[in-house]
């Protein structure tokens, strides 16, 4: 082919084709069958569909293109343009993601909406100071024990050794007398087989996403908290959108968030069905269990007061309005 030819077929072919000016890669840390991930995917569809040309993102789930611990700084370097996290594992980065972990503060949905409210201006705040733009949060269902005993009373897990997710969650653990391991969502099931944990607390979705039924048989409801997954962006990229895909952007976020809300207090009832059906043990905790456990919740809350200062103190009277 003569050199103007193979130009021209270049300049037609480049004509022809769709040219997305942006492609976002989006890494979320949970697997397809995750409600958040769910959301993921309805999010990036919307935003592909509506933004024609001018950018579609692609979500790689389940940690595949960047493993959960590496993804809030991925997008802040800009090695990908957006992604989720489990708010709560960045506690340690500052106090305002560990109180997405605190239990028995908001245990029921609307609580946790109000927190949410509550603590969002300084949620947006932390994430501006690290170059990132909060688009959506997705709540899990609420926190309650697994264990392969029944758990009446504190008494009855001491010692054990006792999943942790969050450094929020390893406080609660030692709160509670057991020994926090460190276990991500994928090794949950090779865990407890293996005796490297014996009990956990997370949402019935996470159980039945495991199956946790082969290998677990006691759930307590304890509804201890209602932890957020949080999506962002990183801000230099966003901006550089024009406005018109800007607005898409943020009317799927708008989307997703209320999709996400809905997908978790729905999922909260129907996966603890599930957990029973496939033969769980599944039970409301004990007064005593349930005030043991509150009484933890109030010296972590107030850890948290200490530890957050007046930003802290400014959230807790909002939230308790
Ligand atoms: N499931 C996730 C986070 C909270 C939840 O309910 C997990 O266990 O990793």
């Amino acid at each position: 082919m003569k050199h103007s030819t193979l130009m021209a077929a270049i300049i037609g072919l480049s004509l022809s084709s769709p040219t997305f000016a942006d492609k976002w890669d989006m890494p979320t840390p949970y697997g397809d069958a995750n409600h958040p991930t769910q959301v993921a995917r309805l999010f990036a569809e919307e935003v592909s569909a509506n933004a024609g040309d001018a950018l579609s993102i692609k979500v790689h789930s389940g940690g595949s293109l960047i493993k959960h611990p590496e993804i809030h700084r991925a997008v802040k370097s800009r090695q990908v343009q957006i992604g989720e996290v489990f708010i709560g594992r960045l506690g340690n980065d500052n106090p305002i993601f560990k109180l997405d972990n605190i239990p028995f503060l908001a245990t029921d949905f609307d609580a946790a909406m109000k927190l949410y409210k509550a603590s969002k201006p300084e949620i947006e705040k932390q994430l501006e100071e690290d170059g990132l733009k909060l688009l959506y949060t997705v709540p899990w269902p609420a926190q309650d024990l697994y264990s392969n005993k029944p758990v009446n009373s504190l008494a009855d897990i001491k010692g054990l050794k006792m999943r942790a997710y969050s450094p929020t969650t390893s406080r609660l653990a030692d709160l509670m007398g057991t020994t926090p391991v460190n276990v991500p969502f994928s090794d949950v099931a090779q865990a407890f087989t293996t005796s490297v944990i014996d009990a956990m607390v997370t949402s019935p979705s996470t159980g039945v996403n495991n199956q946790s039924w082969d290998y677990i048989s006691h759930f307590t409801t304890v509804s201890a908290w209602i932890p957020k997954n949080m999506v962002f962006v990183n801000k230099k990229i966003f901006d550089k959108l024009d406005a018109d895909t800007q607005n898409i952007v943020m009317a799927a976020a708008a989307n997703a968030e209320k999709a996400g809300w809905e997908l978790g207090r729905k999922n909260g009832v129907e996966h603890t069905n599930v957990l029973r059906d496939k033969g769980m043990t599944v039970s409301a905790p004990s007064d005593t269990l349930q005030s043991e456990l509150r009484a933890i919740g109030k010296t972590m809350v107030k850890e948290w007061l200490d530890e957050s200062g007046e930003t802290g103190t400014a959230i807790i009277a909002n939230f308790n309005q």
